[in-house]
């Protein structure tokens, strides 16, 4: 084994020893191809007021840009696919944001994986990001060999589904790099499409992130929740798993084995009633190293009653 063979065998193993459930690696360049997409993408205000997606573009187009030298991109996946379920009166919530924060869970991984490396390989360069940082974190994890860009735009992984966090640490280290997946095992299958009850899944994987319920019920900051979504999201108050819950692919999901994410009891067993009825102080209490408090409680009591509202409008949408 020549020493690049060795690095990445080490990178590779320590990120599994770290509870990551897969490791793929791609020569860091500027994304052409994506720059169009997501020029495209912006340009057709697909995110809604999410303006801090147009900050920054041309670092989310190139890894250089975040670490000088780059070389490569390391991406990294989390199964956070839970054991356990809502009770059936509970109002919805995604299964991402059962347990503790994801952010700071895996920025802590993030920051031993570089601590490791510094120490078993010498002085090298790394950031890592998840999720919040200016980098286009699925068409990496596409390109380091780990699974196909699905048509509800989700990364899915032919032997464990799509439910899966994403992190990637760009480093100045040269090492050894996976193939592209190339394939799509989408097919004519269009579920996804199908089911998603805000037509937010356009051609050609596109996600209209200003129709997405999980945008209006997260994102949407300090604003009302547009009419005519109104009947439309089918008890979800935090965010919005429906794309994922129906693709055939899922079925591979296996329960993540992460103490981490073990769910906050009040994620699983609150009912709407309680949900209505919790104070700032009680929400702050329970949610504040949850991924809940991006909404905040004024935008789960905003969420709740929007539901509350077309729940009396259309009460044959529910149980
Ligand atoms: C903004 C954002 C949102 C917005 C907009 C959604 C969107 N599709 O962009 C909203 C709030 C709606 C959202 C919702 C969700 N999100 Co989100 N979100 C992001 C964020 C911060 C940026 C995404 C982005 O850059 N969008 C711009 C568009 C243009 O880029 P894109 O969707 O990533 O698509 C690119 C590639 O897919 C590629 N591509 C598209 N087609 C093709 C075809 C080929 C052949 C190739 C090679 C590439 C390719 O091109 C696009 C541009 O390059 C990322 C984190 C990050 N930094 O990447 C998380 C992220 C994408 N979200 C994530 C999750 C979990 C969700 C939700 C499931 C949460 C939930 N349950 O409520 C939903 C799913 C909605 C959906 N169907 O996409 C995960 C996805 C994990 C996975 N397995 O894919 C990410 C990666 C966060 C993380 N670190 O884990 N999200
Ligand atoms: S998360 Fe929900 S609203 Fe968003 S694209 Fe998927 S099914 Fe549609
Ligand atoms: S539901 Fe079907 S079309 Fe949608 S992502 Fe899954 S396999 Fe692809």
């Amino acid at each position: 084994m020549n020493l690049k063979q060795q690095n990445t065998a080490f990178i590779k193993k320590s990120a599994l020893a770290l509870g990551f459930d897969l490791c793929g690696i791609a020569r860091a360049h500027k994304l052409e191809e994506d720059a169009i997409r997501l020029e495209q993408w912006l340009n057709k205000g697909l995110h809604g007021s999410m303006q801090y997606m147009e900050n920054y573009f041309e670092l989310r187009i190139d890894p250089s840009r975040l670490v000088p030298g780059a070389r490569s991109v390391i991406t990294l996946i989390k199964n956070y696919y839970p054991s356990e379920q809502q009770k059936k009166d509970s109002p919805k919530i995604s299964k991402y944001a059962f347990g503790k924060d994801y952010h700071e869970v895996i920025r802590n991984k993030l920051t031993r994986l570089i601590e490791l490396m510094k120490i078993n390989i010498g002085e090298i360069h790394g950031r890592g990001f998840v999720d919040s940082a200016p980098v286009l974190e699925r068409t990496w994890a596409q390109r380091s060999g780990l699974g196909w860009i699905g048509k509800n735009g989700n990364l899915i992984n032919k032997q464990g589904g799509s439910f899966y966090f994403i992190a990637t640490l760009i480093t100045d280290l040269e090492l050894e790099y996976d193939d592209p997946f190339v394939k799509d095992y989408c097919g004519t299958c269009t579920r996804c499409i199908d089911a998603c009850p805000t037509d937010a899944i356009l051609p050609d994987k596109v996600i209209d992130g200003s129709k997405c319920i999980s945008y209006f019920t997260i994102e949407l900051k300090e604003m009302l929740i547009p009419a005519e979504m109104k009947g439309k999201f089918e008890n979800w108050m935090f965010g919005c798993d429906i794309c994922q819950d129906v693709c055939p692919w899922n079925r591979f999901s296996k329960p993540h084995n992460e103490v981490e994410f073990t769910p906050i009891p009040e994620i699983l067993n609150l009912s709407t009633k309680e949900w209505e009825a919790m104070t700032q102080e009680n929400f702050k209490k329970f949610f504040s190293n949850s991924a809940m408090s991006r909404a905040k409680w004024k935008g789960i009591q905003r969420n709740l009653k929007f539901l509350q509202q077309t729940q009396s409008e259309h009460p044959a949408d529910f149980e």
